[in-house]
């Protein structure tokens, strides 16, 4: 999904690169401001992109290969020594890739499958919303709260420390967001809450639909 393909040169391997974002950096105002999104996009995303090649340098047999699958296996093909530097900037690298594919304004609903599922596992739409939002704002210190699906296509919310991803756990994501203070203390200051509220607004559900299906498929 993210970042692999940048040659450097002819000797050495494939560097890790920011992704653009998918849409203009105003795209996503009023609920996440151009300020944020340039700084976020720009500063935060692009450093753990830096930071994973510092990481990978002393592994040339893991550069060129995709950040996805760096964390989803990382317990069993990472070392231990640049374990905690992947787990760490390609979680970042990932999840924000992640993060920015799943944010669309006026996007309609969850319908069809999805929607069946939510209802079926989480006790619909209303219940997802204060699920989720009871996640957020739980995790305690910086992270994230996510919508997965399990190996079994059974549908939850969780939520995860610093960069974490849940595909190191075997679980696919659905869509995310991200509560380090970054995310959102130029415009909504401490008020996780509200950034949580508005969140729900630009949730791109045909994305999630998508993400659903292939998920499905894979379990
Ligand atoms: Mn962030």
């Amino acid at each position: 999904m993210s970042g692999v393909g940048r040659k450097i040169d002819s000797q050495v391997t494939d560097m890790h690169a920011l992704p653009p974002l998918p849409y203009d950096y105003n795209a996503l105002e009023p609920v996440i401001d151009e300020q944020t999104m340039r700084i976020h996009h720009g500063k935060h995303h692009q450093t753990y992109v830096d930071n994973l090649n510092k990481a990978l340098e002393s592994s040339p047999d893991l550069q060129g290969i995709p950040v996805e699958q760096l964390l989803k296996d990382l317990n069993k093909r990472v070392p231990e020594s640049v374990r905690t530097g992947v787990r760490n900037h390609g979680g970042g690298v990932w999840n924000h890739t992640f993060f920015w594919s799943i944010l669309k304004k006026d996007s309609p609903g969850p319908s069809g499958e999805l929607l069946a599922a939510i209802d079926r596992d989480l006790g619909g739409i209303d219940m997802f919303k204060a699920e989720f939002k009871k996640a957020a704002l739980g995790r305690f210190g910086s992270g994230w709260a996510w919508l997965v699906v399990d190996k079994a296509g059974k549908l939850s919310i969780i939520s995860t420390p610093n960069q974490d991803c849940p595909l190191t756990d075997g679980l696919h994501p659905l869509l995310v967001i991200d509560v380090w203070e970054h995310a959102y203390y130029l415009k909504y200051q401490n008020r996780r809450a509200d950034f949580t509220d508005a969140f729900f607004s630009i949730i791109n559900w045909e994305k999630v639909a998508e993400y659903y299906k292939a998920a499905i498929k894979a379990a």
